[in-house]
């Protein structure tokens, strides 16, 4: 755990900068939220910069926020500029951001921009959802509708967004950045998700670890299967041992489906 006091509560100790990494596609109002966050003029609206970062209190927190370059819109690979950005973003925040904020605006959105997004986030492995929350931008849109009436009325893309994401998500107003009640709402939220991972950061490179460790282990434990329902079927005469992957990606033997149990 690194981050056990994020919010300074007055005492002489200086509490540790909560990393914060700001994600999503361009033109989606990021560094608009960078600034409400930090109440200053930290990043530059104007489009098309580079990653940057910036230092700042905020309601009470010492944070350290990472405004990553945009995303493009192709759905299908991942420019590879796009993909170093991605990982200088990362790195500017080292040794890995807290929680990382994912920009969406309130919109519509469409299943292209969920594939482009599901794209860059696969790049991040499927442990960054644990430190990943939606926020929701152009928050004077909604006016007579409810947040929650907007995710229903969107339609399921949205909605596997939010499951995702298990519906942790937050709007600002970035045309009402003196509106402070939301950005403490935003930073209570992110001290609620730090505490549900224990506190730990997000890393790249545990992650990725992690699922080549998961992978392998699942592969022996298949082999060791096949292996012993071999032995198991040369030695039984009139009982042939049929293995075969089943549709739902289980491995099934004499059509009994074996559930493959990891401890990692
Ligand atoms: N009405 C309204 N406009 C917003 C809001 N947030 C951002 N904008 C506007 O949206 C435009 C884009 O905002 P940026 O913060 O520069 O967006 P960005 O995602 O950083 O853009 P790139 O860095 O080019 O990818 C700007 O004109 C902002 O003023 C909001 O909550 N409400
Ligand atoms: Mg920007």
């Amino acid at each position: 755990m690194d981050n056990r006091n994020a919010k300074n509560n007055g005492n002489d100790q200086v509490a540790p900068p909560l990393r914060l990494l700001i994600v999503g596609q361009k033109r989606t109002g990021k560094s608009s939220v960078g600034n409400t966050i930090l109440g200053k003029e930290a990043f530059n609206t104007w489009g098309g910069a580079k990653s940057a970062v910036a230092h700042g209190e905020s309601e009470g927190r010492q944070l350290m926020v990472v405004d990553a370059c945009g995303w493009g819109t192709n759905e299908n690979l991942v420019p590879k500029q796009e993909k170093l950005e991605l990982f200088n973003a990362l790195s500017l925040c080292e040794p890995g951001p807290h929680i990382l904020l994912l920009v969406i605006p309130l919109l519509h959105f469409s299943h292209s921009e969920k594939a482009a997004l599901q794209k860059r986030m696969e790049i991040l492995t499927e442990g960054v959802w644990r430190h990943t929350m939606v926020v929701f931008t152009l928050g004077d849109r909604l006016r007579d509708c409810s947040i929650q009436d907007h995710i229903q009325t969107v339609g399921k893309d949205l909605q596997w967004l939010m499951e995702k994401c298990r519906y942790r998500y937050h709007v600002l107003n970035n045309k009402t950045p003196q509106d402070r009640q939301q950005v403490s709402g935003l930073l209570d939220r992110v001290e609620d998700m730090l505490m549900e991972n224990g506190g730990w950061h997000f890393s790249l490179h545990m992650y990725c670890r992690l699922e080549e460790e998961w992978s392998r282990r699942e592969r022996e434990m298949k082999e060791r299967i096949l292996e012993r329902h071999d032995e198991a079927g040369k030695t039984s005469r009139g009982l042939a041992v049929i293995p075969n992957h089943s549709q739902k990606g289980g491995l099934r033997v004499n059509d009994t489906l074996l559930k493959l149990v990891y401890h990692g």
